[in-house]
């Protein structure tokens, strides 16, 4: 038999643990010297047996002894190993932060869609090109309406059949057609119209809102957006009135003032005796509903429009509406925000 002081020699020399297994199986194994030697012991007697026996599970017992001492040293190697090569080096320069900025309607729209999407509102999106039905006739505004008139529209056409949307409803319709009720969604989007001076833009921004279900009232409207308008100007009290108005797509209809009043020529939102124009809105017209095929027995809900644009120039002092569309880079790294502070309600929106 090898002398076991080589053996164990042998074994604290394994470079690795495959070697280490290897040796482990020829030292130990089945077919290992040692084993050979347990087999023979049935053929001595018994004395001899007892001292043999003895003296083989001693040198097992050393053997394996040996093999996981040396385990333990070549984990604890190959431990340091990896974390040498893993080293982090902390004189690195940071990982430089992006350096555009989020423009500020985009900023309001992703504000508005958090707010919104706190009490299960969805996102709709859809084509600014759009059918004169979707456009107007879905949505209860007559062939003759004023709103049609080439003044107001982009026609696409001579027959006036595609134009470019003048407000975000036809989403609303398609949405409506596409689906069954319970609908609460909120659209943000461009829109068209053909008007162009210090206050309007012929290209613009707005939001619109639907809930349609069993038994919505003109009290759900009321509360959905003294919600809205708290959260999105973050003040805990605000002034507000609902005004009666007219829209041929919901009645009865209503525009929403806020409260303020000028200090230093700065617009201090929801106090003070100054009204201040922010949305209109409305119930539903029973023909806009039948028009998406709702069975106005057993459903109907409130809509509500906004300016997107007007609204970001309110909240953030913006005072030049063309401004947002010159695409003026010092501007948008003025006014613009970080895109790595994404809005939430827990967290403030606009931090
Ligand atoms: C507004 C004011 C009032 C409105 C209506 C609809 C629809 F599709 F459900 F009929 N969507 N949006 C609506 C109602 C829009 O904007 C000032």
């Amino acid at each position: 038999m090898a002398d076991i002081r080589e053996l164990i020699q042998k074994v604290s020399l394994a470079k690795n643990k495959l070697e280490l297994q290897n040796l482990k199986t020829q030292f130990l194994g089945k077919n290992s010297q040692i084993n050979q030697e347990f087999k023979k012991l049935g053929s001595l007697n018994e004395d001899e047996r007892k001292v043999k026996a003895t003296s083989l599970n001693n040198e097992k017992q050393k053997i394996s002894e040996a093999i996981n001492i040396r385990l333990k040293e070549l984990e604890k190697l190959e431990i340091n190993e990896k974390l040498q090569k893993d080293k982090v080096d902390v004189t690195l320069p940071a990982r430089e932060r992006p350096n555009g900025k989020i423009h500020p309607v985009s900023q309001v729209i992703d504000e508005i869609s958090s707010i919104f999407s706190e009490i299960g509102f969805s996102v709709e999106e859809g084509p600014d090109v759009e059918s004169e039905y979707n456009n107007f006739t879905a949505l209860n505004t007559p062939e003759d309406h004023p709103a049609r008139d080439m003044h107001d529209t982009f026609y696409l056409d001579k027959n006036k059949k595609i134009l470019l949307r003048t407000h975000t409803s036809p989403v609303q319709i398609r949405t409506m057609l596409s689906g069954n009720p319970p609908f609460k969604i909120i659209v943000p989007g461009r829109t068209y119209r053909c008007d162009s001076d210090q206050t309007h833009s012929p290209m613009f921004h707005q939001l619109e809102g639907l809930h349609i279900d069993k038994n919505i009232t003109m009290g759900h409207l009321k509360g959905c957006l003294d919600y809205f308008i708290k959260e999105f100007f973050e003040v805990k009290k605000i002034r507000m009135r609902f005004r009666p108005s007219h829209f041929p797509f919901t009645e009865p209809s209503a525009e929403v003032d806020i409260g303020y009043k000028l200090e230093n020529g700065r617009i201090i939102v929801g106090e003070g005796d100054k009204w201040l124009e922010v949305l209109g809105c409305g119930m539903v017209h029973p023909n806009v509903l039948k028009n998406a095929k709702i069975n106005t027995k057993i459903f109907q809900g409130f809509a509500f429009g906004m300016g997107i644009d007007r609204l970001a120039m309110l909240k953030y002092g913006i005072n030049d509406l063309r401004s947002f569309f010159e695409t003026d880079y010092r501007w948008l790294n003025y006014f613009g925000f970080d895109p790595l502070d994404v809005p939430t309600n827990y967290r403030g929106l606009s931090r």
